[in-house]
C-alpha cells in the first residue's frame, strides 16, 4: 500500500529493516498462545527450541518440543514464553519474562527479519548483518534528527541523537562506547556514528560546510571527519582469522560542537598499536591493508619510485600468510585511500614519504647477514636490499648497515662500536621496523589532528565515539592479546556498573524495593590479576629489570604466585585438538584465554638500536623520517645532554627514563578511563552472529 507522502519514513528503502511489518505483527497476534504451556527449553542446536507444557509431576515437567520430542526436565529448565505482542519486540526491557531464552529468541527472530538494532533498556543492542542494509542513507539520518528514541524504530541513530541532544541540553560532554568481540561491528557503528554527527553538526551551520585546518586542498570539515577514517584503516587495520578488516589500534574520536550544537572541528587519541604484525603475520592473516595497496599497481609509477618489484612475495615482512582477501580489490582501496588524502588535505610530500617509509620496512626485511661459525659477529651479506631501504628512508645504506651490525654502546665512560650476532642484528632490524611504523602511525594520527582543527570554530562541548580492538581468543595468545582483552574487560566492567548505578537511580525513583548487585564486581577480580601489584603486568615489569630473567622466569613467578590462589589464573587446558603451546590461562568475563608468554619480556622492554635510529633521525632526506624521530633521544644524546646541561640541575638526559611498553599502555587506559567517567556514556553493544562472517 503505497504511502500518500513519498517522503514518509514509511516508504524509505530502510524501513523494511528497521520496523516491524504489518504482516509480522498479523502473524504474531495469531500465533496460538498459552501462557501456561508454552515455554522454551535448552536445546545443542537452536539455543532453545519452543515446547509446550503435557504434564507436571512433582518439580518434573514433560514437554513437547516444537519438533515433536517429547522431554522430562526440572521445572526450572523450562523457561516461560512471552505473549506474541511481544514477538520480535523493540525493547526486551518490556518482556514480560525477561529469561535467556526470551532475550535470545528475541533477537534472533528480529535478526532474521534483517531487524539488526533492539533495545535492551538503556542500551542498543547490534547484530553483524555481514551485508550492506539501506539503514544508514542520508535519508535515514535525516528522518531520526531530533526524533525521540520511542518515536523511531531501534537504531544507532537514535542513540546517536540522544547523545547529541544531551549534550546541547545537559551542556555535558557525551561519549559512545561500542563494544563488542572481534569481528562484531565496532568499526562499522563508528563510521556511522561519525557520519551522523558531521551531518547533524554541520546541517546547524554553513561553517560546517567550509573548510577546516588542512592545506590548501580538502574538503569540508564534515568530509574530514569522515575521511580520516578510511586514511586510518589503511594503516591501523588488517586481515585476521577473525575479521577481515580488524582495527589493530583502539582509537577515541571526539567530534567537537559549539554551544549551540554547530559542529566545530574533531580529534582523535589513539591506543596499544599492534605493531608486531609488521613482522610477523600468524597464518590466515596479513599485514597492514596499505602495504598490499602499494603494492596493487593502483599507481603504476609507484611501485618503480619506492624500488619495488611486483613480486609481493619477495618481502618476507609483508607476506608470510596472506597475500589477498576475498571480495577486497587492493587497488581499488588505494584509490579510496587516496581520495581520502586528498579530502584531509595532505600534501604530496606528506604521503610520498608515508609510501616511502612503508616500502622501507619491506626492503629491510630482505637485508641479508651472515656470520661466520663460532664468531659472534654478523656482517652485510650483500647490500642491495639495504641500498633500497636507504633510497626510501634518504640515509646512506653503509652507514645504516654498519649500524645495525656495530652499534655504539657504553662501556664505562666510554662510546665503543660494539659487533652483533646474527641474532642481535635480526632482532634490531625487526625492532626497528616495528618502531618507524608505530610512529609514523602516531604521526598520520596528529597530521589527521591538524586538518580537524577548526581553529576559527569555537569549540564548547564534545561527543567522544570509542571503538578499541574488541575482544578476542586465537589459537596463539601472546602478550598483545593480553593487554586488548584487559581493555575491553575494563570497558566491560564500566558498562556494568554504570547500568547498575542507572538502574539503581531509576528503582529508587519508582520506590521500588530490590537487592542491588553491582555487576562490575563481577570483573574485578579479574582486573585486579592483571592490574595490581603482583599481578600479570606489574610482574612483568619487574621482570625486565631483574638480570638474566627470561619469559620462563616469569611464567614461573607467576605460577608460584597465582596457581591455585587466584580463581582467575589457571594452567592452560590443552583444548581439543591441536593448539599452540601456552603458559598460563585467564579467566576474562568473555572465555578463558591461554597466553603464550615467548616473548613478554622483549615485547614489553621494546629495545631499539640507537645508533642505527641516530642514523634515520639525522642523516635523513625523508622529511617525515626525520619529524617521526624529533621527540626521541638517543642514550648517546642524553649523556651528552646530561653533561652540558650538568650544572643546570636539571638533566635533561634522565627525563626518558627506562618505560616499558606496559607502563605506557597503563598510563594511556587511565587517561580513556578518567576522561570517560566525564561523560555521559551510551552504549552499543554488537554481537557476531556466527563466525563465518556469513549474514
Ligand atoms: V575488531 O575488534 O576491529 O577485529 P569490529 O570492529 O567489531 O572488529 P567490524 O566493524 O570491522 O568489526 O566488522 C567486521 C565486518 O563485518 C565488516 O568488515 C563488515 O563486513 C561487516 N559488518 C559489520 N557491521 C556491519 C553493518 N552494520 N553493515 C554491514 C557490517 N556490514
Ligand atoms: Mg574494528
Amino acid at each position: 500500500m503505497a504511502h500518500p507522502n513519498p517522503d514518509a519514513f514509511e516508504n524509505d528503502p530502510g524501513y523494511p529493516f528497521l520496523a516491524i511489518s504489518r504482516e509480522m505483527k498479523a502473524a504474531a497476534t495469531s500465533r496460538p498462545f498459552d501462557s501456561k504451556k508454552n515455554c522454551w527449553i535448552a536445546d545443542p542446536e537452536e539455543g532453545f527450541v519452543a515446547a509446550e507444557i503435557k504434564e507436571t509431576k512433582g518439580d518434573m515437567v514433560t514437554v513437547i518440543t516444537a519438533r515433536g520430542n517429547e522431554v522430562t526436565l526440572k521445572k526450572e529448565e523450562a523457561q516461560e514464553m512471552n505473549p506474541p505482542k511481544f514477538d520480535k519486540t523493540e525493547d526486551m526491557a518490556n518482556l514480560t519474562f525477561l529469561n535467556e531464552a526470551s532475550v535470545l529468541t528475541n533477537l534472533k527472530e528480529r535478526y532474521a527479519a534483517m531487524m539488526i538494532y533492539t533495545y535492551s533498556g538503556l542500551f542498543c543492542v547490534v547484530i553483524n548483518p555481514y551485508k550492506r542494509l539501506p539503514i544508514y542513507t542520508e535519508s535515514v539520518i535525516k528522518h531520526f534528527m531530533g526524533k525521540r528514541r520511542n518515536e523511531m524504530p531501534p537504531h544507532l541513530f537514535a542513540t546517536s541523537d540522544e547523545a547529541y541532544r544531551n549534550m546541547v541540553q545537559d551542556r555535558e560532554n557525551q561519549s559512545m562506547l561500542i563494544t563488542g568481540e572481534s569481528g562484531a561491528g565496532k568499526t562499522e557503528n563508528t563510521k556511522k556514528v561519525i557520519s551522523y554527527f558531521a551531518i547533524v553538526g554541520a546541517t546547524q551551520n554553513a561553517a560546517g560546510k567550509e573548510k577546516a585546518g588542512g592545506g590548501a586542498k580538502g574538503g569540508t570539515l564534515e568530509e574530514q571527519i569522515v575521511q580520516t577514517n578510511p586514511v586510518l584503516e589503511a594503516f591501523g587495520n588488517a586481515k585476521t582469522v577473525r575479521n577481515n578488516n580488524s582495527s589493530r589500534f583502539g582509537k577515541f574520536i571526539r567530534v567537537h560542537f559549539s554551544g549551540s550544537g554547530k559542529l566545530a572541528g574533531g580529534d582523535i587519541e589513539h591506543y596499544l598499536l599492534e605493531k608486531s604484525r609488521v613482522v610477523r603475520q600468524a597464518q590466515g592473516e596479513r599485514s597492514y591493508h596499505i602495504f598490499y595497496q602499494i603494492m596493487s599497481g593502483f599507481d603504476p609509477k609507484l611501485r618503480e619510485k619506492l624500488q619495488l618489484t611486483n613480486d609481493l612475495k619477495y618481502y618476507h615482512f609483508v607476506s608470510q600468510a596472506e597475500l589477498t582477501i576475498e571480495g577486497v580489490n587492493d587497488k581499488e582501496e588505494m584509490g579510496l585511500t587516496q581520495e581520502a588524502f586528498d579530502i584531509m588535505g595532505f600534501e604530496d610530500w606528506e604521503t610520498e614519504c608515508l609510501y616511502k617509509n612503508a616500502a622501507g620496512m619491506m626492503h629491510m626485511g630482505e637485508m641479508k647477514f651472515k656470520q661466520r661459525p663460532r664468531e659472534e659477529q654478523a656482517e652485510a651479506d650483500g647490500d642491495e636490499d639495504a641500498k633500497n631501504a636507504g633510497i626510501c628512508f634518504g640515509v646512506d645504506a653503509e652507514a645504516f648497515l654498519k649500524a645495525l651490525t656495530k652499534p655504539r654502546v657504553r662501556v664505562g665512560t666510554e662510546w665503543v662500536n660494539k659487533g652483533q650476532n646474527l641474532e642481535q642484528v635480526s632482532w634490531a632490524v625487526s625492532g626497528l621496523a616495528k618502531a618507524i611504523y608505530a610512529r609514523m602511525f602516531h604521526w598520520l594520527i596528529r597530521r589527521c589532528n591538524k586538518t580537524l582543527d577548526a581553529k576559527a570554530m569555537e569549540r564548547k562541548y564534545f561527543i567522544g565515539v570509542l571503538d578499541i580492538a574488541g575482544f578476542e581468543i586465537f589459537d596463539f595468545n601472546s602478550f598483545e592479546q593480553l593487554w586488548i582483552n584487559f581493555v575491553n574487560e575494563k570497558l566491560q566492567q564500566f558498562f556494568n556498573h554504570h547500568m547498575f548505578v542507572l538502574e539503581q537511580e531509576e528503582y529508587k525513583r519508582e520506590g521500588i524495593q530490590w537487592t542491588f548487585i553491582d555487576f562490575g564486581l563481577d570483573l574485578q577480580s579479574c582486573i585486579e590479576l592483571i592490574e595490581k601489584p603482583l599481578g600479570i603486568i606489574s610482574m612483568l615489569d619487574e621482570e625486565c629489570i631483574v638480570p638474566k630473567a627470561t619469559d620462563m622466569t616469569y611464567v614461573q613467578k607467576l605460577n608460584d604466585q597465582h596457581l591455585g590462589k587466584h580463581p582467575n589464573f589457571q594452567k592452560p587446558r590443552p583444548p581439543k585438538g591441536k593448539q599452540a603451546e601456552a603458559h598460563f590461562a585467564i579467566a576474562h568475563y568473555a572465555g578463558i584465554v591461554r597466553y603464550n608468554a615467548t616473548n613478554f619480556l622483549e615485547k614489553n622492554k621494546d629495545p631499539l638500536n640507537d645508533t642505527a635510529v641516530a642514523v634515520l633521525k639525522n642523516g635523513s632526506g625523508n622529511q617525515l623520517m626525520l619529524d617521526i624521530w624529533e621527540d626521541y633521544q638517543t642514550q648517546e644524546e642524553a649523556a651528552l645532554a646530561a653533561k652540558d646541561g650538568g650544572g643546570g640541575g636539571k638533566k635533561k638526559g634522565k627525563s626518558s627514563s627506562f618505560m616499558t611498553v606496559s607502563m605506557i599502555y597503563r598510563e594511556s587506559l587511565n587517561n580513556l578511563m578518567h576522561m570517560l567517567h566525564q561523560t555521559h556514556p551510551h552504549f552499543i553493544r554488537c554481537i557476531i552472529p556466527n563466525e563465518k562472517k556469513q549474514s
